[in-house]
């Protein structure tokens, strides 16, 4: 463990790779892996991609990579994607578009499908991230699609969100009820090759009036054509722009510590909900009625207080 947790922080990229398969098989030293790196967390600039399926994301991530890499950054990149969780044809789609980047050993290229659940993509996905982290690479980069809860979660922990528009039409709307027009700090309109460009503009300017009470930044809308690399250095300027100001502003902090509260949240409620689960079973075997889900909740909680020896008014 020490060797493997070591190697990584050395910049091993084989070690990486093993330690995120950790992550993603359950392996039983998993836990003990990501204490051991956490305290060397929280150095990358952590950014997401998001977008609708065919938005143009891997061809971006591709572009802006060689921007980085130009200016001496060492990148990692987790592409998720949740649809295709047997196929690994979208995957496959993802390396040839950022195989550019394949001999590069400054870049470090990671896909993740469901294994299980969602929720377990979302999780092992952060943890992810955090390795590539602790690892010492300068960008890392997450791509998803924008679709579902656990997509807008994987976003959340980035320190820079991108949203990937192309002019299609219903890409924006779609976003917006996604909850994602209202997270993302710099708007991509890719495919600016393509007609309808300046309407989808118009559109993403609309909307960001309805959800915008950004005070400090305001989210520039860009445009590109990923595929000619073009408007690359914009969106990298940008981009860094917006951590530095997170910097300065101290908001990072702010997004992390609440990230971090979400996390230990989450967690404390999968560990109580799994203390009570033979509470609640019993109470409604015991209950003579099909018990009523208030009362019972009440009567379990009670119970959950008086045996972890919580005092009444103690709570
Ligand atoms: N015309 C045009 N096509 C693009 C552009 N960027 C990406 N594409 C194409 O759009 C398709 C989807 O790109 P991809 O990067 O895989 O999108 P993703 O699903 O969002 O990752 C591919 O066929 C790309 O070649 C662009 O700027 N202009
Ligand atoms: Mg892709």
């Amino acid at each position: 463990m020490e060797n493997i947790a070591e190697r990584i922080r050395n910049k091993e990229l084989r070690a990486l790779a093993r330690g995120i398969s950790y992550v993603e098989d359950n392996h039983e030293q998993k836990q003990e892996l990501l204490s051991t790196l956490f305290p060397h967390t929280g150095k990358a600039h952590i950014v997401g991609i998001t977008g609708s399926p065919g938005a143009g994301k891997s061809s971006l991530v591709n572009g802006l990579v060689k921007v980085w890499r130009k200016q001496g950054k060492t990148v990692g990149i987790v592409a998720v994607d949740p649809t295709s969780p047997f196929s690994g044809g979208a995957l496959l789609g993802d390396r040839v578009r950022m195989r550019d980047h394949e001999e590069d050993d400054g870049v470090f290229i990671r896909s993740m499908g469901t294994r299980g659940s969602l929720g377990g993509l979302s999780e092992a996905c952060k943890d992810a991230i955090r390795l590539m982290d602790a690892s010492g690479l300068d960008i890392v980069i997450v791509e998803t699609v924008g679709v579902g809860q656990s997509e807008l979660d994987i976003m959340k922990i980035a320190d820079t969100i991108a949203l990937v528009l192309y002019p299609s039409g219903g890409d924006v709307i779609q976003a917006f009820k996604a909850g994602i027009m209202e997270i993302a700090d710099v708007f991509v309109i890719n495919k600016a090759d393509l007609p309808g460009v300046d309407q989808l503009k118009g559109e993403v300017e609309d909307l960001l009036h309805l959800t915008a009470e950004h005070k400090d930044w305001k989210p520039p809308i860009l445009k590109t054509v990923s595929t000619e690399g073009k408007g690359m250095d914009d969106v990298v300027s940008r981009i860094t722009a917006h951590k530095e100001q997170l910097l300065l502003s101290g908001g990072g902090t702010e997004r992390r510590l609440s990230q971090l509260e979400e996390e230990v949240t989450r967690r404390l409620k999968e560990q109580f909900a799994e203390d009570i689960r033979d509470l609640v079973r019993s109470e409604l075997e015991n209950s003579q009625e099909p018990g009523d889900p208030y009362d019972t909740a009440a009567r379990v909680y009670r119970q959950y207080r008086e045996k972890s020896g919580v005092k009444e008014g103690n709570a």
